[in-house]
């Protein structure tokens, strides 16, 4: 059954508003770091409803939506995820890593202690569904589609004032059975959200230049 249209339309804008809009867009999400620092202070509940609101307007394959976000804010289950997580990262630094990876890692100055996932007022799981509640609900491009509706909720977030991190413990399979979410979930990423503490840093990381990803033909 192919679905009824209905109109749509863009707001109209000149070229040099459409530069200066790309313009002023870069100069917002240049100013996102990853943040493993963050002050405890709440966090309008509110405004992540509203990131996460706007996360699920993401495109997905076949328009299946296959995300769930959990908003993570009590305490105890905040410290029972840290638990779970440092146990992984423990084993992964320990030596589950190859050293080539730990290489890799190595400048950013990550290890195995998590106290962000404590820390940040939110924690906000991100679950991707390989089918729907009925095993026969097909689902397509499932970690495209997340990972760009995680895109989303990173930069709505950003928008909104928050800090937030990328956080993948590997392997994130304790997250379903902590937050009590059905076979057909996978944790794909915890995104912690808060604000940076008053003593963080970030390193002092380089992009590459537009020269080196944007290819023209
Ligand atoms: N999950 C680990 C390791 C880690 C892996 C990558 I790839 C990173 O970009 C950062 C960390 C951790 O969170 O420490």
């Amino acid at each position: 059954m192919v679905l009824p249209t209905i109109p749509y339309e863009l707001p109209q804008r000149t070229n040099d508003e459409s530069i200066a809009l790309a313009r002023r867009f870069h100069e917002e999400i240049r100013a996102r770091r990853s943040v493993r620092h963050f002050r405890s202070d709440p966090v309008p509940i509110e405004a992540l409803e509203q990131c996460i609101a706007a996360a699920s307007l993401a495109p997905s394959g076949a328009n299946k939506q296959p995300w769930v976000f959990a908003l993570v804010t009590d305490p105890t289950t905040k410290r029972a995820i840290r638990h779970a997580a440092e146990q992984e990262e423990q084993a992964f630094y320990a030596g589950r890593a190859p050293e080539k990876w730990l290489n890799d890692l190595e400048p950013l100055g990550t290890g195995p202690e998590k106290p962000f996932l404590e820390t940040a007022p939110a924690l906000i799981v991100v679950f991707a569904q390989r089918h729907g509640a009925d095993a026969g609900d097909r689902h397509y491009y499932v970690s495209e589609s997340v990972g760009i509706a995680v895109g989303f909720l990173l930069v709505a977030l950003h928008h909104a004032g928050f800090a937030t991190l990328t956080h993948t413990p590997a392997p994130m399979e304790f997250l379903r059975k902590l937050l009590d979410r059905p076979a057909n979930e996978r944790a794909f990423c915890i995104l912690p959200v808060g604000y940076p503490a008053d003593d963080c840093r970030v390193p002092d990381i380089t992009k590459k230049p537009l020269s080196e990803v944007l290819i023209r033909k």
